[in-house]
């Protein structure tokens, strides 16, 4: 029983819970961002974090993905990193975050606050708030999302971006209770942000772990399972599905799965098909197309998408996306192509 006319609300919704849909629907991360000239005209000159707080303009370059490129879905724009600053630690971008003062000692961790969101960055709900009425009409659905605790450690410990995290890697051979100290806070911190963003008026929430692939499947399990079914548990789960996203997880799927969340969101080195069969029915899948196709010509782009969907048949939901964000200076029509040859796959196809 596959509904013939469902709305792009409802057509999320129920891909995430594996109810029948009609087709897959289709968002992409990381769909706002410098890849559009008129993100960038609106971005222009400001500072990243002032941006981000700036509601006018961050509702327009949620929405501008919409109008341009045929997404079904508008994630709240944002970053990672905009509530940690509420818990004392100053951050810049560059374009990535720095922290100064990176966090390595119990002392450090200790002083860090867990602040009610609500308080220390008002403008993230605001905007939802405000994405919301503008998107009732449309019925498109629309993401919260907040980086996970390991991620977000990551970054706090090291200080900045990394390739393979050394400093980090450190802490957990040799001060891990001072790690699992900043885990816990960063745990609190992300449930308190995810349900005041349910509050507010998203409808799905996106947690992504992008670094939490570096880890062997035996340290995933100590360091990064327990922070995932922790915030699957406190969440309003029934309100709004939690999609968790780990980059790199083609060695720890089994585990990511034993996290509870509704919908596993994975990149391009893992085969949809098998993620589907591991899957069996626990989760809907998300995923999962090389953002380097977008470079591609559009018949290339609409076949993979094919492939893609034809691939995750045996899930029970699946929502198209790429296996990470689009990247700077992908091409327009790339992204036009793929929303277009999801929005165009047939029920006879699936
Ligand atoms: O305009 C600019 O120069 C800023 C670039 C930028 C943008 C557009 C940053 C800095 N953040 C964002 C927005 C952003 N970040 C969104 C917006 C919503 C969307 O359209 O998807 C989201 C969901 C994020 C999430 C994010 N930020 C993640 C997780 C997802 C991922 O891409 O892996 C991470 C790791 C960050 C940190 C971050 N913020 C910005 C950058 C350049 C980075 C990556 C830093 C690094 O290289 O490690």
């Amino acid at each position: 029983m596959a509904a013939a006319s469902l709305d792009p609300t409802e057509r999320l919704l129920r891909a995430c819970r594996g109810e029948p849909v009609d087709r897959p629907p289709v968002w992409l991360m990381r769909q706002a961002g410098r890849y559009l000239p008129e993100y960038r005209a609106v971005r222009e000159g400001l500072p990243f974090l002032d941006f981000c707080g700036d509601v006018e303009k961050a509702v327009e370059v949620s929405l501008q993905p919409l109008r341009r490129v045929g997404t079904e879905a508008v994630i709240v724009f944002s970053d990672i990193f905009v509530p940690i600053p509420g818990m004392g630690v100053s951050v810049e971008f560059a374009p990535g975050p720095v922290v100064a003062e990176p966090i390595r000692s119990r002392s450090q961790v200790e002083n860090l606050r867990v602040p009610d969101p609500r308080e220390t960055v008002p403008f993230v709900f605001e905007i939802l708030r405000t994405l919301r009425r503008e998107l009732a009409d449309v019925r498109v659905p629309l993401l919260g999302f907040a980086g996970a605790p390991f991620t977000l450690a990551a970054y706090l410990v090291e200080g900045h971006g990394s390739s393979d995290f050394p400093v980090l890697q450190r802490m957990i051979a040799e001060e891990p209770a001072t790690l699992r100290a900043l885990l816990a806070k960063l745990t609190d911190l992300v449930v308190a942000h995810l349900e005041a963003q349910v509050e507010a008026g998203a409808q799905v929430v996106q947690l992504f772990d992008t670094w939490a692939g570096l880890l062997s499947p035996e340290l995933y399990r100590e360091w990064v399972l327990p922070t995932h079914r922790e915030i699957v548990a406190k969440l309003p789960r029934a309100q709004a599905p939690l999609v968790l996203y780990v980059r790199d997880s083609s060695h720890l799927l089994d585990l990511v799965l034993e996290s509870g969340a509704d919908v596993i969101s994975v990149d391009w080195r893992v085969d949809l098909a098998d993620a589907a069969r591991r899957a069996a029915g626990r989760a809907s899948l998300q995923g999962n197309l090389d953002p380097g196709l977008l470079f591609a010509p559009p018949e290339l782009i609409a076949e993979r998408v094919r492939e893609a969907a034809a691939a995750a048949r045996g899930a029970r939901g699946h929502v198209l996306n790429l296996g990470h964000g689009v990247l700077p200076g992908t091409p327009v029509e790339g992204v036009c192509a793929f929303t277009e040859a999801a929005r165009s796959i047939g029920e006879g196809e699936l």
